[in-house]
């Protein structure tokens, strides 16, 4: 039951596409206070109230004890004190002895209070009179969150290649580094599906350009890697480079499709190419008209991308420069006055991605001038609307890879999302474990995070254990920045272990993507809290570092230094499988309860839940090679029991082909156990 509840005059999100009636009634669940003209909404918690939501958000699986800003932010350092991250994702679902729901559709700043200020009180400020309130009612959080998911439409569904291994890198410079990356990993056996151009492929940085120096034949670049298995995916960045005779500036300007200032002249910020004039994506016309260049690389063979910077992220302006020039130029060494000093040192490290340069921009919203911060949020959500609508235009009957930086619900329809900037710290690995659930709350299905961090230096030990995670989400990509050590998987020590973990990952994409499309086309999660399936148990409930991945594993990511296995809690009786690579693992049936379960550096263990079953196909060095025609079965059972894979050929958009439906039965046979399917089952693991 979802009731919808208008304030003001709000600024049309997108986000929503089952419309809702408005409510007449009086907000249910929240009480308002009204302060500067604004309103305070709160919700009194009980004391063991679990708060789920926000999708990329800082903190745990449970939002408790913070305070989040909703407000797009280019957050390389994300410490745990840090309150925005790159999306605004403003779902909150309260479970407990009430359970409800409320969705924020707001296109600027929101800011949730989640018992921070007061234990048991949460406080959601929209940072504007103008917004709308979803409040939704539900047996369970699950249940709310179905609702949710229903409402705000089917997410983003990729192609199957993007669940292969991808790796990246910010400075892999030419075709030569790409090949030497590419022959590294096969060399060493590692499978491999996809390269990243970050943005020195390009010429200056110029989006849609490709450096000739660089690339001398891009088209005949991107065809060779083909036929080596590898996709290459390009960079999208939001900003244009000033730059006269550049089509893409020339266009933009003589259009009028760049974002404003005050005074009628094209905004500029200070972005990697310099000057930069950022397009107005929340405008009709310069959404078709980026959208449309990305053609330009299609046409190359490309047939995905990544869309960054688009926060919009600004390393300065000439108005932000010259404040702290004069600030510079009144300093005086003589006064040793030490607020001063910060004060000087905080004008310059505070020159990037500014509020007030967020407030000095206009977008021309099909007539209506707004500015920028009001609708902040929707800004590199309406970038990637703009690159997805285009595909649906270019290649209505094929399936673009899509993800980016920013995002705001409702861009969960037109592409996936990377976490952006994390760091190679174990608690990095950990913040990417609590995240995966909430992602999926608010429709991020295809998402991931930069394995192995970003930033810093990653080391072998973690980059293992990262994997042994990372083989779970559906984007599975290594990248790291420019100057950071090297961290390849060759480049991190003896190959084996690599090649073992990711070649786990091959045997499971079969029921990965499975689950995916199924999750997609259900509204459903893919990676669920344990609380969502073992409702009744309320250790389960507080459990955050397992969860459930589709319908029969669970798994529990070791991401502890030096840990030679972890705690695990069951919620019921598994079959415990410790995998050292895709074909050598080790069973043991556990009961339920908490256990401790050893898994070396170089194993990962998954567990198959009691009455499920797990196919598994041979694997393979990149997923044009995938062969699903066999099947291994590993079920945990003694009755009969069923599973239907979906299949697909992974590219085109047919998803109701009831071909794509494929049964796997475990079935009693004149008293035996015995596997039932149209595919070959090569062998049956039955515990
Ligand atoms: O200012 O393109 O998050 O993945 O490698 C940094 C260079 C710009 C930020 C992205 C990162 C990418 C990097 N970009």
């Amino acid at each position: 039951m979802i009731k919808k509840f208008v304030y003001g005059n709000p600024i049309e999100t997108n986000a929503v596409v089952v419309p809702v009636e408005v409510s007449g009634d009086p907000i249910q669940y929240l009480s308002e206070i009204e302060m500067n003209g604004k309103i305070i909404f709160n919700y009194e918690m009980e004391n063991d109230d679990i708060v789920y939501g926000l999708g990329e958000a800082n903190g745990g699986l449970n939002k408790r004890g913070a305070v989040y800003r909703s407000f797009c932010t280019d957050e390389p350092n994300q410490t745990e004190d840090k309150a925005s991250f790159y999306g605004a994702h403003n779902l909150v679902v309260i479970s407990g002895m009430i359970n409800v729901g409320f969705f924020i559709d707001c296109a600027g700043e929101v800011t949730f209070d989640i018992g921070y200020t007061s234990y048991n009180m949460m406080n959601i400020e929209p940072g504007t009179s103008d917004f709308t309130v979803y409040v939704i009612e539900g047996r369970s959080a699950y249940d709310i969150i179905r609702q949710f998911r229903e409402m705000i439409g089917r997410s983003y569904i990729a192609p199957e290649w993007a669940f292969g291994y991808q790796q990246s890198r910010w400075s892999y410079m030419n075709e030569d580094e790409i090949r030497e990356v590419v022959k590294k990993h096969k060399d060493a056996g590692i499978p491999l599906d996809a390269v990243y151009l970050d943005i020195d492929y390009m010429d200056g940085y110029k989006d849609f350009t490709v450096s000739e120096e660089r690339f001398p034949d891009f088209p005949a670049f991107v065809k060779e890697m083909r036929e080596e298995g590898i996709h290459l995916v390009p960079i999208i960045d939001a900003g244009v480079k000033v730059e006269p005779g550049y089509e893409l500036y020339e266009e933009g300007r003589q259009y009028q499709l760049f974002c404003k200032k005050a005074d009628g002249t094209d905004f500029v910020a200070g972005v990697w190419p310099g000057k930069t004039h950022f397009p107005d994506f929340m405008n009709t016309g310069a959404r078709m008209w980026f959208g449309s260049k990305y053609k330009s690389l299609i046409d190359c063979g490309i047939e995905g991308f990544w869309n960054d910077m688009n926060e919009p992220a600004m390393f300065y302006t000439e108005d932000g420069v010259n404040e702290a020039k004069a600030y510079v130029q009144s300093f005086d060494f003589e006064t040793n006055d030490p607020s001063r000093f910060f004060e000087l040192k905080d004008k310059l490290t505070g020159l990037s991605n500014r509020r007030k340069d967020y407030e000095s921009f206009f977008h021309n919203m099909d007539g209506k001038i707004v500015r920028h911060d009001q609708v902040h949020n929707l800004y590199g959500a309406n970038m990637t609307r703009a690159a997805g609508e285009a595909f649906e235009q270019m290649a209505p009957d094929k399936r673009i890879l899509l993800f980016s930086r920013a995002s705001s619900i409702g861009s969960h329809r037109y592409g996936g999302l990377w976490t952006g900037d994390n760091q190679s710290w174990w608690s990095h690995l950990k913040l990417n474990i609590k995240m995966m659930p909430s992602l999926n709350m608010c429709g991020y299905l295809y998402s991931g995070a930069d394995l192995g961090g970003f930033g810093c230096n990653c080391t072998r030990e973690l980059m293992l254990r990262w994997l042994g995670f990372g083989i779970f989400t559906p984007l599975m990509r290594n990248h790291s920045a420019i100057g950071t050590r090297r961290q390849e998987c060759y480049n991190l020590g003896d190959t084996e272990d690599f090649r073992s973990i990711i070649s786990i990952r091959y045997s499971l994409i079969p029921y990965l993507y499975s689950e995916y499309m199924k999750a997609c086309m259900k509204n459903d999660m893919l990676f669920k809290p344990l609380a969502f399936e073992y409702t009744s148990d309320n250790f389960a409930r507080t459990v955050e570092d397992q969860m459930l991945v589709g319908e029969s594993i669970m798994i529990a990511p070791i991401y502890e230094p030096n840990a030679i296995g972890r705690y695990v809690y069951l919620p019921e009786d598994m079959l415990l499988v410790v995998f050292k690579s895709s074909a050598v693992r080790r069973y043991q049936i556990m009961r339920k309860g908490m256990h401790y379960v050893t898994a070396a550096m170089n194993e990962v263990p998954l567990f198959i839940r009691k009455n499920k079953l797990l196919p598994l196909c041979r694997t393979s060095h990149n997923t044009d090679e995938m062969d699903t025609s066999m099947f291994e079965i590993i079920a945990y059972t003694d009755v009969n029991i069923e599973y239907t894979l979906y299949e697909d050929d992974g590219i085109s958009k047919d998803y109701n082909n009831p071909e794509n439906f494929v049964s796997f039965a475990i079935k009693d046979m004149d008293g035996v156990l015995g596997a039932v399917s149209n595919k070959t089952i090569v062998k049956l693991s039955l515990f």
